[in-house]
């Protein structure tokens, strides 16, 4: 096995020659063979012997789910084994706290063959259910469609009051490197041996998938751990993570001098750019910008002419007096034209990428709570709560070298005082007690060069809402189109997706399954082209997504275009339809 890996990453070193050649059509890469399903015949309650001799690991249950007892958009899941366990359980010499790498592993009766990696969102630190979920409001996962899907904490799992995960894990450096990309390595062989024995052989191909910081991992997996997996779905990557989380907090800086009372949470803060006024501001994109894709149905799909077309100085209207909800003042324009344009350093460094505009910038609501929680949601969540409440954490804590003590940290004042040049400059700093900075840890080592993958066949799907507000689609079709260039326009497809927010909502079709075509391009060979989506209105069985406009058809439905193409309406057919519009 080792050497196996070996011979891989070499391989991987010397494709650099090749790809000059592939991207000149010169050269095949190998087809990988479709996997092949089985059955586990023994009970379940067996595998928690039978899986005691894996290395560093300490399984702590295998339960039996019968089918139905878990669904997907009410569909009963499969009877399917639960395996729950941790590994490498240590002390930390730092903090002397016990840590571990939590997971559970679900294996279906039936199964196809195939492993899948679920990575998990925020600063992971929860054992999330191993569904294997796709896109919003899903109606099928990996679970469903047979995969023996993986989940994990990431190595910590201290939580609040209100369940989630606490940043503190951050004082322990090793917990720091679990986190970025060292709890997958201990993970990846662990479930594939256990995988081998339960079915008796190991699986066929193996997928890693996620969103937002699971994107991450997803990417991080693509550039480290090629030899390991051959499909790759990375939703809205953050895979610039903690850049992303410095330029929010310049974002709550910027907002806060809008501000129309002291700031005090997330609420006060939102007087900032009210929902009314998001909502006007995404009304005037939308007017702007609707029918540059052939069809007036309230979708922005032609992302770039857009941009060349919005000016936010003169398609919205400017209060001559008082704000009232039918304009932005001028001090708003400036401060949304920084935060679209991406906050900088006081030198002037883009701190983290610009954002396009888009028609989801009005969904969601401030303070709408969560959890019992006034936390708000879409937008308002990532723009007002996230940026003085979570990057703040994961900025002060988890990124930053030295980290500030989480004994009495208070995030909203972090993130409105904090020396944001110096806190830029901390996450790419070392000492000898934190000797990986927050970006090497965090982030895909050269994310463009991925010839490793490319070169044993293996694929990389992503997707990103444009109307993500917390990392940019911007970010992201700039690691695609670097991707192409620097390794081959054969194995990565990049998929936008107009008016969706932070991995699902927003007003969009965001019901998608992009883990089929995935495998169907590892192992048939078959190049996705356009993905029909689906908006989630009133009865949809993955659930409702409110930010829909009353206008649109509870079940309209539109292909997802692998960027560059767009989905452009044919002149004929339903607005309602896909099949009324073409990728081009
Ligand atoms: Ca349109």
């Amino acid at each position: 096995m080792r050497g196996n890996e070996l011979r891989l990453v070499r391989l991987g070193a010397t494709a650099l020659v090749a790809t000059s050649l592939a991207a000149c059509g010169g050269d095949d890469v190998p087809q990988l063979a479709a996997a092949v399903g089985a059955v586990y015949s023994g009970d379940c309650a067996s595998l928690q012997t039978a899986l005691s001799g894996l290395a560093n690991t300490q399984i702590t249950a295998a339960e039996s789910v019968a089918a139905g007892s878990l669904t997907v958009a009410g569909t009963p899941i499969a009877e399917h084994c639960r395996i729950t366990g941790k590994m490498h359980e240590r002390v930390s010499t730092v903090d002397g706290k016990t840590y571990a790498i939590g997971f559970e592993l679900r294996l279906p009766k039936n199964w196809n063959g195939r492993f899948l990696h679920q990575g998990n969102g925020g600063i992971d630190g929860k054992v999330l259910t191993a569904l294997g979920g796709l896109g919003g409001g899903p109606l099928t996962n990996a679970l469903h469609q047979g995969f023996a899907v993986l989940s994990s904490d990431a190595g910590h799992s201290e939580l609040d009051a209100g369940n989630n995960a606490k940043p503190d894990f951050g004082i322990d450096p090793q917990a720091r490197l679990d986190y970025g990309y060292q709890a997958v390595a201990k993970l990846t062989p662990m479930a594939k041996n256990a995988i081998k024995a339960t079915y008796g052989k190991a699986p066929d191909r193996s997928y890693f998938a996620g969103c937002s910081n699971g994107g991450r991992h997803a990417m991080v997996a693509a550039s480290r751990y090629f030899a390991d997996y051959d499909g790759i779905l990375a939703g809205a990557p953050g895979y610039n993570l903690p850049k992303a989380a410095v330029a929010n907090l310049a974002g709550a800086r910027l907002y806060k001098t809008l501000a129309t009372v002291p700031v005090t949470d997330q609420i006060t803060l939102a007087t900032a750019v009210t929902d009314t006024e998001r909502k006007l501001l995404a009304d005037a994109v939308v007017t702007k910008c609707d029918a540059l894709d052939g069809a007036s149905d309230g979708m922005v799909q032609d992302v770039a002419a857009c941009q060349a077309q919005f000016s936010l100085a003169n398609d919205v209207p400017t209060c001559s007096g008082g704000r009232d909800g039918t304009c932005l003042s001028s001090d708003q324009k400036t401060v949304l034209g920084m935060v679209f344009s991406g906050p900088k350093t006081s030198s002037g460094s883009l701190i983290y990428a610009s954002f396009p505009y888009d028609a989801g910038f009005g969904a969601g609501k401030a303070g709408v709570a969560s959890g019992g929680s006034p936390v708000g949601s879409g937008i308002a969540f990532w723009e007002y709560f996230a940026s003085t409440n979570l990057d703040s954490g994961a900025t002060g804590i988890i990124f930053q070298v030295p980290p500030v003590s989480p004994t009495g940290f208070d995030p909203l004042n972090f993130s409105l005082t904090t020396d944001l040049d110096a806190l830029y400059a901390n996450i790419t700093t070392t000492n000898s007690i934190y000797t990986e900075s927050a970006m090497s840890f965090m982030t895909p080592p050269n994310p463009t060069r991925m010839q490793g993958l490319r070169e044993r066949g293996g694929k990389i799907l992503a997707y990103h809402g444009v109307s993500d507000s917390i990392f940019s689609v911007n970010d992201t079709q700039a690691w695609y189109t670097g991707a192409v260039k620097d390794t081959g326009n054969d194995f990565a497809r990049f998929y936008p997706v107009p008016g969706m927010g932070h991995c699902s909502g927003g007003p969009s079709t965001d019901q998608f399954d992009l883990l089929t075509p995935l495998v169907n391009w590892v192992e048939q060979g078959t190049t996705p082209q356009a993905v029909v989506a689906s908006a989630r209105g009133t009865g949809n069985a993955g659930g409702v997504n409110s930010d829909l406009p009353a206008t649109w058809a509870a079940d309209r439905t539109r292909p997802l275009c692998p960027f560059p193409k767009v989905a452009r309406y044919t002149g004929s057919g339903s607005l309602e339809q896909a099949s009324s519009f073409a990728c081009q």
